[in-house]
């Protein structure tokens, strides 16, 4: 199959590994003049130069806060739709590329998002299942990119995965905050790998993988850029129920599992 990307790489092996595990690292997807320009345009929406209104919110929401103060966690919903020439750039084609690579060509993306922990933002994001938020969708082939555009480490908040958990079927979800924000399931470190990345590189996980990420104990940002990728057909299913990812209305939900 022809990869439509200025680079072609060959990671073949991540994708078995994304099968086999639900997760996998892609190293140096970016290169780092890329990285840089991503930076920069992610600090615009860091301090509202880019005006990304109620597509803005907080992950860790705990109550009441001003606009203006930080939020325990940063994420912007659809950067791609506020800047569209986002859908042609490096990370967006070759994510593009290999989620067509790896699980067929009707893949195409269904959201994408910024997600920031800011220095000294202690909030975890907690152990939860990406398809906890989505409808049920009889085709459930999903990835998502969690792209580095800073180092991520254990301290400032990289990736934890828990191996298989993608055949263990959606666990039973709740929303920790009553204000919203992020959803959660059982999970511990204990069961867990941290995968720490270098700006550039990224993880690919499935709708179904466990994931969780520590807070922010360290005096630098932690920006990830994640895209995420389903088949054509599923999304316009999604869109079909009104169910957009927070584009016109930023609203979180949960699908549990069956309780177990
Ligand atoms: O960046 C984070 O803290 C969490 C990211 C996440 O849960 C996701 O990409 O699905």
């Amino acid at each position: 199959m022809t990869i439509p990307s200025d680079r072609t790489p060959d990671y073949r092996a991540a994708g078995k590994t994304l099968a086999a595990d639900g997760f996998a690292k892609i190293d140096a997807l970016l290169r780092a003049d890329e990285v840089q320009r991503y930076a920069a345009l992610y600090d615009r929406f860091l301090d509202r130069t880019i005006d990304a209104g109620h597509l803005r919110g907080d992950l860790g929401a705990q109550g009441d806060r001003d606009d203006d103060a930080v939020e325990a966690i940063t994420q912007i919903m659809w950067p791609s739709h506020l800047i569209p020439v986002l859908l042609d750039a490096p990370a967006h084609r070759r994510c593009l590329a290999l989620a067509r690579q790896w699980m067929g060509d009707d893949m195409a993306m269904d959201f994408d998002m910024l997600i920031d922990k800011a220095p000294g933002t202690e909030a975890a994001t907690p152990w939860h299942q990406d398809a906890s938020y989505w409808p049920d969708l009889p085709d459930t082939r999903a990835v998502s990119f969690w792209i580095a555009l800073d180092r991520a480490t254990v301290d400032n908040g990289c990736m934890w995965f828990e191996a298989g958990s993608h055949e263990k079927g959606l666990q039973p979800h709740w929303q920790p905050n009553e204000d919203g924000g992020a959803n959660e399931c059982k999970g511990s470190e204990d069961a867990g790998v941290a995968v720490p990345l270098a700006p550039g590189s990224a993880t690919a996980h499935l709708g179904m993988t466990k994931h969780y990420t520590r807070g922010n104990a360290t005096d630098t940002h932690r920006r990830a850029l994640i895209i995420n990728f389903r088949p054509v057909a599923m999304i316009e299913r999604e869109r079909a129920q009104g169910f957009d990812h927070g584009l016109t209305v930023n609203e979180r939900t949960v699908r549990s599992g069956e309780a177990r």
